[in-house]
């Protein structure tokens, strides 16, 4: 195995089991994020041979631009970007909701996944290489208090497709993995921090697992390069549709 996969948001939750799928299929990976110690933490279990960690907010351009331009060079001729790195912030209605948290979901879902995206595009392209972005169903199915997460992932899985009109006849593939309810640290950011409500969110729900979804990117990687996934979408069995909700006058 001689390729090398970046992963943004590889602190934890479906970033980290991805980084850990794919070293353990011997493949060399990037991991990213702000957690420098947990980053670091990763290269010593897994090795520097096989790991490099880039530390950097993606909301940072320069920050970004500096810790790519310093990968050493067995880890510069990048085959794959899993686009993961995200958070959704808060879930109270619109008129409510706190517009620096709307403003922090748009720069890092959007502004940050397209920004490294475009700065990679080349060696992608170079190397014939594959984009997964990580969409969510919040993007398909809208729900109270999703707005803005939602929003940006609407935008993830457009965005993935509008790249593969671009890409036509470069070899290279692009696909958006749209996941429903995965437990990680993912309900922890979403409540700024209360782990009784992320506990309360995925107790008795028999949620999907990052390994799950670490699997599925393992293998829509692994596909014959002839082979284009555009959007998967994946639920717990657990997890359903509850349909519209009516307001009915009362007088
Ligand atoms: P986690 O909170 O466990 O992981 C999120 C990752 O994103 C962390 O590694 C975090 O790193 C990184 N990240 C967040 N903000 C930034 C930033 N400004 N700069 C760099 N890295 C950042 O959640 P998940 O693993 O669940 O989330 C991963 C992706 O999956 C997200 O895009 C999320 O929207 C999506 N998703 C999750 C689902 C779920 O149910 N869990 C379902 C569908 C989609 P750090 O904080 O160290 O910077
Ligand atoms: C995360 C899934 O349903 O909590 O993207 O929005 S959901």
């Amino acid at each position: 195995m001689d390729k090398t996969i970046l992963v943004t948001g590889a602190t934890s939750g479906l970033g980290e089991a991805t980084a850990r799928r794919f070293a353990a299929a011997g493949w060399r990976v990037v991991v990213t994020g702000r957690r420098a110690d947990r980053l670091e933490r990763l290269v010593t279990e897994l090795g520097a041979d096989r790991l490099h960690a880039a530390i950097f907010d993606i909301r940072d351009d320069a920050a970004m631009e500096s810790a790519l331009n310093a990968l050493p060079e067995p880890f510069r001729g990048i085959d794959a970007l899993v686009n993961n790195a995200g958070l959704a912030l808060g879930t109270r209605p619109a008129v409510e909701a706190d517009l620096d948290d709307w403003r922090t979901m748009i720069a890092t879902n959007i502004t940050g996944l397209v920004t490294i995206t475009h700065r990679l595009l080349p060696v992608l392209i170079e190397r014939r290489g594959i984009v997964i972005n990580i969409g969510s169903v919040a993007g398909r199915y809208p729900y109270a208090g999703g707005n803005v997460y939602g929003g940006t992932k609407a935008f993830v899985t457009q965005f993935s497709l509008g790249l593969r009109s671009d890409l036509h006849g470069t070899g290279v593939r692009v696909t958006s993995i749209e996941p429903g309810m995965v437990e990680t640290e993912f309900t922890l950011v979403r409540t700024h921090g209360d782990q009784g409500a992320s506990d309360a969110v995925y107790r008795g729900a028999n949620p999907m697992t990052a390994e799950d979804i670490a699997d599925t990117l393992h293998w829509v990687a692994n596909l014959p390069p002839h082979l284009n996934v555009n959007r998967l979408e994946l639920m717990p069995v657990s997890q359903s549709f509850a349909g519209f909700q009516i307001h009915r006058q009362t007088t």
